[in-house]
Order: structure tokens, then C-alpha cells, then sequence
């Protein structure tokens, strides 16, 4: 062992056999309505910053009593240290705050066996390398730190007990979504549920059920099933229909006039879809959102988006989503008078939009092609093509997700065109139901909106810190008066830091009265702007970054309405508040 692991050291074609990036979104099953077993809980968890691991082989260690071994173990897999799942490290210890690199989880898997079933691991989400072991067995690596994946572990369990390690690699690299510069905090670790499912034989693995573009009366379903023929559909009331299967697929549309989905009245169906003896369900809306030159229409009718941005990030839990924390976000929108969210900058917990569904607010969800990451490389594309993937086959059935966004303030050269607009096209061939935005980009010498990419999309996302970044507010009404899409522009963000601890100041940049008066000016100058269909200000909590050090910020982008407690509300807040209360009744 000491020799080999020597060798490898020196042998970077071992570090390359795990690199095999097989876990995608080809793999996914369809989860709603299956029953789960949790492997949340307590796993033996071990940091590795050198990779020791890997070119050690601990994943193919058996357990045993050291007392037996004939040589030293670096690392006991099987036993010492552990940490709950789902969590990200940093939140566990402070030795572990700033830790970027590779760290192993270990759980035994206790398996009866079933000859006619089928088994599949799902992970929520692991940032951002996720490596796979069964028994010593490497099943494949996943990239990207917010979507699911899945493992089929069918042919590799053995009855009774087997063990599952998981080796997670929070490394920032240039090849990666985002690159090493990003202005979030850089969480590590398995940080959403993973879980077992069982399944038939027969599985079905998507799902996707929608009204037809443009039509209230038809129904579009699209299915698909491993090992069946026909596949059995049912919408409450609805449709009740059995849909033959051509190589498991099928794309079909059934005349029906399903109650609309809407923010004032998110209505939802069960659905239900059988095939052979698997079965899953769902609870759906069916509503239209369409853009018509600069208007957005949802269910014909055009609609303001009174928006907010929000991360995944919590002072203590870091990028740990609860309902506790879901629901204060969705309360503290909704006293925003808000019908409108930015999930930024990365897919977020699967929660988030089902509650949106459940509570009538729209969603901007995207993926975390964020400034300048490695346009011109294809390893990067492929990554970014399967994060878009995964996120729009976990989430399109969601009738509060209305846009899929593909990237946030990316200079514009060629080869971020070509990326870009090949990922809102993939976007529109998996879901012709959605609008395609981008946080785009303004000339700033010519001061107007400018942006290649614009074409591609449906709406333009537009970043402008006018009175902070930019200090001349002047230049925001310019760009106003100089631009003329032909297209919806949407604020995705704009706004100021404010530090209301002790430590702030109470008067200009950084203070709360300052950011109240930015927001005071940017909604005057933006609501005068016919194409502006909506906001989402930056941002609603005080978030952890690693980026922010200076003497008002201590680790935190502080432009939030509302302080890292989540509780206490800045000026802002209520300024923000006033002004979309105006907006909904169409005073402002
Ligand atoms: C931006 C970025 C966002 C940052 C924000 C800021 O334009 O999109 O991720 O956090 O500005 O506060 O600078």
C-alpha cells in the first residue's frame, strides 16, 4: 500500500481515474410521491486536504479493529470523528471555516434484499466535487454544488451491510461555476438530504406536465419510463388517460381547461402517473407566462414583478435550507408586498419553489455561470450544460418557476456568446413554458443596455449600483432615456450596503440612511421607465462572503433590507415595501 501510494503521488493519470464525470442529469428518476429512507444523520467524516485518501485507497479499507491491522491507517473510515448530514463543515468547527479541499463521508448502508426492485442513492446537493464509493467500488463523480444526482447502487449492494463513502471537494478552480472569484462563501460539504429510494423494475423518470405553449385548453405531458409500454395519467378531475410509450417516451397533449395558477390564487392539482406497478405524484399549476415586445403576461394579463433577490445562506446553518428558514423568507416577502423572488445565484433547495407554488410567488431560478468562468473551455460547458439539466428537470414542474436564467454579469466576448446562448437554447428545447433571462450588461461608455446575448433571451436582466458602485445617479437616467429594447428589462439587482451594528455609521456610505435614500432615488429613476417590468433589489438578508473584509462588512455583503439575524428590518425594508404596495394597486 505505502509503495503504491507512493507511485500514485507522482501519477497524475490516478488522480484523472476518478474525474469521470458520470453522474448527470441522464440519471435522474422522478422522486415525487416515492417513499424515501433517509441516510440523513451521523457520518464519520474526515477533512483531506492533500487527497490522501484517493492515492491511499481508503475507500477500499475494510472495517476491522486496529488492534488486528499490520500497518498504521492514516484515517479510520469506519470510525472517529463524525458530523450530521446534511451540514456544511464550516458551520461545525472553526478550524474548519476557511477549509477548501476534499473531505471524506462514511456511513454503513444496511441493505435487505429484493430481487425485483431496483435501488438508487440520491444526494440534494454536495459542494461541488462529489466522488461515490460502494464497498471499495468507485460509481462516479458528480460536478456542481446545487443540483441532485442520483446513483443506481442495484448491482453493486450486497445483502446486509455494505459501506457508502463520499469524497466532497469544495476547491475552487477556473474551470469551474463559479470560478475562484465569486461574491458568495464558498460552503463545502453534503449539504441537502440524501436518500434511498426503491423502485420496480419498471421506473419512471420524468415527468413533466404543463399547459401547451399559448393554449389554456390543451395539457402537454412528457414522459419517460424505463421498462414500459404505456404509462397511466391522471389529473384530478382533469385527465384520466393511459398514454402508450414509443422506447419509453412520450410527448402528448390532452384538450382540458385546468383553474389557472396564479400569484393571487396559486391553485394546484394532483397528478399522478402509473406505469406498470411504479407510480409517482405531484402537485401542479398550470398558468402561461408569455412576453409581448416589453410586456410580461401571466395567463394573458401583463404583470409587474415586484421582486427580491435572496441567497442560501444563514449565519449559522450556512447553506442549510429548513422550513423554519423557508417559511421567515417567504413571510418577509410577502411583507415586501412582493410576487416575486430571485433564487440567486445557484439552484436552491427544491423547497424553495415548492412553496413558492404553495404561496403564489414567481420565481427567477438559475444556474451559477457568474462573471468571468472559462467561457472557451468545453469541460466547463458541459458542466454548466448539466447543472441547467438538472435544475430544469427537478424543477419544471413548478408552475411559480417563470424563468430560467443562464448567467449573471458575464463580459462579453465571443466565446461567452457562444456558451451562453447554447445554454438558452438547451433551456428551450427542455422547457418551451419558460422565459430565458441573463443579468446582461451596460455599455458604460456609450451609457446604454448593450448586450450580444440580449437576442437569445426573453428578458433582459440588468445589475446597476448607481450611487454606490457607480457614483454618478445621473448616468442611471441617461441609460434609461439612451436604451430602447425590444424586449422586457428586469432590475436584477441594484442597492447599497448598510452595517446597523454598533459598529456602523450613521451617516453616508454604509449607513442605513444612505442605503435608504439609494433605494429612495432607484425606485424614482426606474419606475418612470416603461420596458422595466419588475426588480429584484440586492438582496434581501446580510450574506456571508469571503470577498467583503472591509471595516463596515467583517465577512458579510451587507446590502440587505434585513440584518444577518434575519429579523431586524433596515429603512429600506420599509421603503421597498411602500413602493410595491403602490405598485400592486397601480399608484406608482
Ligand atoms: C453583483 C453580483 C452579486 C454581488 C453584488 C454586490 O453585481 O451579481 O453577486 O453580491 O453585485 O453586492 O456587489
Amino acid at each position: 500500500l505505502a509503495e503504491n501510494a507512493l507511485a500514485a503521488l507522482h501519477d497524475e493519470a490516478y488522480d484523472r481515474a476518478f474525474d469521470r464525470r458520470d453522474l448527470t442529469a441522464q440519471g435522474m428518476i422522478f422522486i415525487g410521491g416515492r417513499k424515501a429512507q433517509s441516510l440523513d444523520g451521523d457520518w464519520n467524516f474526515c477533512v483531506d486536504l492533500l487527497d490522501t485518501g484517493l492515492r491511499q485507497k481508503w475507500f477500499a479499507m475494510q472495517p476491522g479493529d486496529p488492534a488486528d491491522r499490520i500497518e498504521p491507517w492514516d484515517y479510520d473510515p469506519h470510525m472517529g470523528e463524525t458530523v450530521p448530514v446534511p451540514s456544511n463543515w464550516q458551520m461545525l468547527q472553526d478550524r474548519w471555516y476557511f477549509f477548501e479541499g476534499g473531505s471524506w463521508y462514511t456511513r454503513p448502508l444496511d441493505i435487505e434484499p429484493d430481487p425485483d426492485g431496483r435501488l438508487f442513492l440520491r444526494i440534494g446537493a454536495a459542494s461541488y466535487d462529489c466522488k461515490v464509493f460502494l464497498n471499495g467500488e468507485y460509481l462516479g463523480n458528480h460536478l456542481g454544488a446545487s443540483t441532485p444526482f442520483f446513483v443506481e447502487l442495484t448491482d453493486h449492494v450486497r445483502e446486509g451491510r455494505n459501506w457508502l463513502m463520499l469524497f466532497v471537494d469544495n476547491r475552487r478552480r477556473p474551470d469551474r461555476l463559479p470560478m475562484q472569484n465569486t461574491d458568495w462563501f464558498n460552503y463545502g460539504g453534503i449539504y441537502r438530504e440524501v436518500s434511498l429510494y426503491r423502485t420496480p423494475r419498471t421506473v419512471i423518470r420524468d415527468l413533466f406536465v404543463t399547459l401547451a405553449p399559448g393554449r389554456y385548453d390543451l395539457i402537454r405531458a412528457e414522459i419517460e419510463v424505463e421498462g414500459a409500454t404505456e404509462a397511466h395519467l391522471r389529473i384530478d378531475g382533469l385527465v384520466d388517460r393511459t398514454i402508450p410509450l414509443t422506447d419509453g417516451r412520450a410527448v402528448i397533449e390532452i384538450p382540458a381547461e385546468p383553474h389557472l395558477w396564479s400569484t393571487d390564487d396559486p391553485h394546484l392539482y394532483d397528478v399522478e402517473l402509473t406505469a406498470g406497478p411504479d407510480r409517482v405524484t405531484d402537485r401542479v399549476g398550470f398558468r402561461q407566462i408569455e412576453r409581448r415586445g416589453t410586456e410580461i403576461l401571466l395567463n394573458g394579463s401583463p404583470i409587474w414583478l415586484r421582486g427580491i433577490a435572496v441567497h442560501e445562506d444563514d449565519e449559522k446553518l450556512g447553506k442549510l435550507t429548513n422550513h423554519a428558514d423557508l417559511t421567515r423568507r417567504f413571510d418577509h416577502a410577502k411583507a415586501l408586498n412582493s410576487n416575486f423572488m430571485r433564487l440567486a445565484h445557484y439552484p436552491h433547495h427544491e423547497d424553495a419553489s415548492r412553496m413558492a407554488d404553495e404561496r403564489g410567488i414567481l420565481i427567477w431560478a438559475e444556474i451559477p455561470v457568474y462573471w468571468a468562468i472559462d467561457f472557451a473551455n468545453p469541460a466547463t460547458q458541459a458542466d454548466a450544460r448539466n447543472q441547467l439539466a438538472e435544475l430544469v428537470r427537478r424543477d419544471r414542474n413548478r408552475a411559480s418557476v417563470v424563468i430560467w436564467s443562464v448567467g449573471n454579469e458575464n463580459p462579453d466576448t465571443d466565446a461567452r456568446l457562444d456558451f451562453m446562448s447554447d445554454l438558452a437554447a438547451l433551456a428551450r428545447r427542455m422547457d418551451p413554458t419558460r422565459l430565458i433571462a441573463a443579468a446582461c450588461l451596460i455599455n458604460h461608455n456609450t451609457l446604454k443596455i448593450e448586450d450580444r446575448l440580449a437576442e437569445h433571451l426573453d428578458i433582459i436582466g440588468i445589475n446597476e449600483y448607481y450611487g454606490w458602485y457607480d457614483e454618478d445617479f445621473d448616468d442611471l437616467e441617461k441609460i434609461g432615456r439612451n436604451s430602447d429594447p425590444d424586449r422586457p428589462v428586469v432590475i436584477s439587482e441594484t442597492g447599497a450596503d448598510a452595517d446597523i451594528t454598533p459598529q456602523g455609521p450613521k451617516t453616508g456610505l454604509f449607513s442605513e440612511a444612505y442605503q435608504a435614500e439609494i433605494y429612495r432615488k432607484q425606485i424614482a429613476t426606474l419606475s418612470k421607465l416603461d420596458y422595466v417590468k419588475g426588480m429584484s433589489p440586492w438582496i434581501l438578508y446580510d450574506f456571508r462572503t469571503e470577498r467583503r473584509q472591509g471595516i463596515f462588512q467583517r465577512g458579510w455583503n451587507r446590502k440587505g433590507l434585513i440584518a444577518a439575524d434575519k429579523t431586524t428590518r433596515k429603512q429600506a425594508f420599509g421603503i421597498l415595501a411602500d413602493f410595491y404596495a403602490r405598485r400592486a394597486e397601480g399608484k406608482a
